[in-house]
């Protein structure tokens, strides 16, 4: 393939991609590099849309594994307090608030390696309350197995976040206690259970070039591409491993960037995520992201444990963009939440622009 120009190939979604090819994306002059993920998301999206997402962590810290960036690992000294899985209703009410402030997807992160059995009907109740107020469901939990991933989908979970979080060969260097095929093994039960999945990884954990076109390959190679691909930037959080690194590893923002660029390109049809990591950007670089094929994000005041932008930021980002919510899809049981939510973005326009 030419680097430099515009194949009939890219119109359709391919899951052969080799990485020479996407280091020859990632070596594109940057303008072109925009240029070609600015065509391709034309192709399938609206640029002007933008699907918005609120987090909210129902289980806090106390997590036994080792990802060298998380702050909920109990291994590491971050001041997060360990906290038991909260109460469906107070849950809910934290729904209903994202619901109000305009978010159309609610994503319930645990800090588990995996949830215990037990706890499947607590969190199956929470899904199905959720998704009761018309909002998409996404939970992230860690490993599932296929039974738990079927009992998930049962409760009504429409996505199922787990991130490959960096290329095969860089894994080892940032986590120890699971291997990158666990990864793929809950990918591929989620993926059996009938859930779409949510699906990406980390940059600016002092991986190469190289790695991260590694992640972005390994992404585009996966058996279906990811509906919604976050692509996070390293929150360095005091007490990780990654936080507490003597020398200073940030990355070029224009590599960030070409990162979401390429990921444009080999993932035309996914929703590209600006996930962790925005609160500490420019706005002028969120928008350098939107042009290069990001159309997602999380929205409101925290993501996990760490600070996202605040919603009056975003609002006013949005409109001096001119970007819009993206509507809530049709459900598979024909169910159509358009127009019930987004009231508070779409309405921010005039006072932000003033
Ligand atoms: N425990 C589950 C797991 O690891 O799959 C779910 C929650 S975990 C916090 C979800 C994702 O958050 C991780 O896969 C990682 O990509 C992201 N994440 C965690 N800490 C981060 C940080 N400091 N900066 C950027 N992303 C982070
Ligand atoms: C994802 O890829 N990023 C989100 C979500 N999926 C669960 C989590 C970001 C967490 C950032 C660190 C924190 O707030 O604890
Ligand atoms: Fe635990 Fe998930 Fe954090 Fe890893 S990323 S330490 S599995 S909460």
């Amino acid at each position: 393939m030419s680097a430099v120009s515009l194949t009939s190939r890219e119109h359709q979604p391919r899951h052969d991609w080799r990485r020479e090819e996407v280091l020859a994306l990632f070596a594109l002059p940057f303008t072109e590099l925009l240029y070609r993920a600015g065509t391709v998301h034309r192709r399938h999206f609206d640029p002007a849309q933008v699907q918005v997402s609120t987090l909210l962590s129902v289980k806090t810290g106390g997590c036994p594994e080792d990802c060298a960036y998380c702050p909920q690992a109990q291994r590491y000294h971050t001041g997060v307090e360990a906290q038991k899985l909260m109460s469906t209703e107070a849950v809910l009410e934290k729904a209903r608030q994202a619901k109000a402030a305009g978010a159309s997807r609610f994503c319930m992160g645990a800090a588990w390696r995996s949830p215990k059995d037990r706890d499947i009907p607590k969190v199956a109740e929470m899904i199905a309350g959720v998704k009761a107020l018309g909002l998409e469901t996404c939970a992230t939990l860690g490993m599932l197995s296929g039974e738990q991933a079927t009992a998930l989908k049962a409760a009504g979970l429409d996505y199922y976040n787990h991130n490959i979080d960096t290329a095969p060969d860089f894994y080892g260097e940032i986590i120890h206690t699971r291997e990158f095929q666990d990864r793929l093994d809950t990918l591929s039960h989620v993926r059996d259970a009938g859930m779409k999945t949510c699906c990406g990884g980390i940059v600016g954990m002092g991986e190469s070039r190289e790695q991260r076109a590694g992640l972005l390959q390994a992404l585009a190679t996966l058996p279906a591409h990811p509906d919604s691909v976050p692509i996070n930037r390293l929150v360095e959080v005091a007490g990780t491993p990654l936080g507490d690194r003597h020398t200073s590893a940030e990355l070029d923002p224009f590599e960030f960037v070409r990162t979401i660029a390429v990921a444009r390109i080999l993932m035309p049809k996914s929703m590209v995520r600006l996930s962790a990591g925005r609160e500490s950007m420019s706005d002028e670089l969120q928008a350098l992201c939107f042009a290069a094929g990001a159309n997602s994000i999380f929205y409101g005041e925290k993501l996990l444990t760490t600070g996202n932008p605040d919603t009056e930021r975003d609002m006013g980002l949005f409109a001096r963009l001119g970007l819009v919510p993206m509507p809530v899809e049709v459900d598979a049981d024909g169910h159509d939440h358009a127009g019930t939510v987004h009231a508070s973005i779409s309405a921010a326009p005039e006072a932000a622009l003033a």
